[in-house]
């Protein structure tokens, strides 16, 4: 996975933070920072409440194990520092095409982690030319990526939780090198960049975001497209045309309404693909077929079926009347599927769709029925506590 350049002789040479941070930004990197290597004490504490109140779902992630996601030094007990680095992501949207396509979130339209990852190796491998430990770790289950570009001081929590860099919006995806060698932090935390606004929280369009700061993971339709789980029926229809990855709590948020000074260069760098993809497609393809085209997206126990049932959610949100035939010709072979979760979904579709009359709905079966009935259960509302957000970041309130 990730390159661990090792001390390459027991003999070290100096290496200072400005140094690194040169050579990151010279590799890629739109910003670079650097913080010890101690706990990360926010993320240790606000883990477990999350997941306390049934906000993190079925999430494990950086929630399987809090005190390693935490703390560096279960990786590499010898770590002293962490160099932190965002990688930035094209913020351009395509017109959408003249058929049912399906909505995939900018981060997600090309493999801007690997781009990310190959920056931080000519950190790490630098490292180990002054022979000290390095390892890159980005996006993995093992260290909570924003708290270290927060404490190395690099942007601010947005609202929406998101890290937004000064300047340059939240369009970055994250990762650090984790080193042995005695880096000098940057810094100190950026408090708030947000001020009084409050877009993220307004215009979330699940109400996912249940207080500033905190996203309540079983409503936010980035979770709700990942998860193995049926999607909740009054959530579907705020599915609309998300595949993968939702956006908006970024696109209305103002920082990012800006246009980055190079945007240019950015998507010369790191050039996205397609931001529409064909739904049928997804429901006539193979797994291995969409494997080959998707298989770094997170898909929950890599059961494509998940895919499946987010696109006939996607189809019933967005097909027209003019799509005839092929949408019920689809919806058709679904309603018979073998997996009682897509049947259940495709029966969703056909109802918003009011596509009853000319589908024999009455097949439906004991099976179906249950997994829908589960899926009527009304989304949670957090206890007032969370409006209030976490309260350990110094902060200015809202
Ligand atoms: C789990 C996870 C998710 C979950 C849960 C997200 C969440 N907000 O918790 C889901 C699947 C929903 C998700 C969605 C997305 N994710 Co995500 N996700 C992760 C992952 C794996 C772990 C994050 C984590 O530990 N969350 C746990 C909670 C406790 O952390 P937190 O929300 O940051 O909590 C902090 C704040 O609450 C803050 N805080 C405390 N009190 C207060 C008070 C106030 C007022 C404020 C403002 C803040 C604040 O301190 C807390 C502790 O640090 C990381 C990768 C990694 N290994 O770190 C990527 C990561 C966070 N995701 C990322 C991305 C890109 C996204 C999406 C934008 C993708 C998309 N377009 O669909 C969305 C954004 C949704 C959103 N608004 O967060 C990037 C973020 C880049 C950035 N610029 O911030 C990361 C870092 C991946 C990466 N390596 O680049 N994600
Ligand atoms: S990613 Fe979408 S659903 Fe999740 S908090 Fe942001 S706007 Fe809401
Ligand atoms: S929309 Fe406003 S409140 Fe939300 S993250 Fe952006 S600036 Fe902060």
């Amino acid at each position: 996975m990730n390159g661990d350049s090792p001390a390459r002789s027991g003999r070290r040479s100096t290496i200072q933070t400005a140094d690194v941070v040169e050579l990151g930004l010279g590799a890629g990197l739109t910003s670079v920072g650097v913080t010890g290597a101690d706990v990360f004490e926010p993320a240790l504490s606000v883990l477990p409440r999350r997941k306390a109140a049934g906000m993190a779902g079925t999430m494990q992630f950086t929630y399987r194990n809090p005190e390693r996601s935490t703390d560096a030094t279960r990786r590499l007990p010898e770590a002293r520092a962490l160099v932190v680095g965002a990688w930035a992501y094209p913020s351009g949207d395509e017109p959408a095409p003249d058929r049912p396509a399906a909505r995939v979130a900018r981060y997600a339209r090309s493999d801007h982690y690997r781009r990310l990852e190959r920056a931080l190796e000519v950190v790490a491998e630098r490292l180990g030319d002054h022979g000290y430990r390095a390892q890159v770790l980005a996006d993995t289950n093992h260290l909570v990526d924003r708290n270290v570009a927060w404490r190395a001081g690099i942007g601010w929590y947005g609202k929406n939780t998101n890290l937004l860099l000064p300047g340059q919006g939240s369009w970055f995806v994250l990762g650090s090198v984790l080193t042995d060698a005695p880096l000098e932090p940057t810094g100190p935390p950026e408090t708030d960049g947000c001020g009084r606004c409050t877009k993220c929280l307004d215009d979330c369009p699940t109400g996912a975001i249940v207080a500033p700061g905190v996203v309540d993971a079983t409503r936010c339709i980035a979770w709700l497209v990942q998860a193995g789980e049926p999607i909740p029926h009054r959530l579907r229809p705020a599915v609309g045309d998300r595949l993968y990855g939702c956006d908006d709590c970024q696109e209305v948020c103002p920082p990012n309404q800006v246009s980055r000074p190079d945007e240019v260069e950015i998507t010369d760098r790191s050039p996205n693909g397609p931001q529409w993809l064909d739904v049928a497609w997804f429901l006539t393809a193979s797994d291995d077929d969409i494997l080959a085209r998707h298989g770094r997206w997170y898909i929950a126990d890599r059961d494509l079926d998940v895919i499946r049932r987010t696109a006939l959610v996607v189809l019933g949100n967005i097909a027209r009347p003019d799509d005839g035939e092929p949408a019920i010709a689809l919806l058709r072979r679904y309603l018979s599927h073998t997996n009682p979760m897509l049947r259940g979904h495709a029966l969703w579709a056909v109802r918003r769709l009011g596509l009853d009359l000319h589908l024999e709905v009455d097949v439906v079966d004991d099976e179906t029925t249950a997994i829908e009935q589960a899926a009527e259960v009304e989304a949670r509302f957090p206890s007032d506590a969370w409006h209030h957000g976490d309260g350990v970041l110094p902060r200015a309130r809202p």
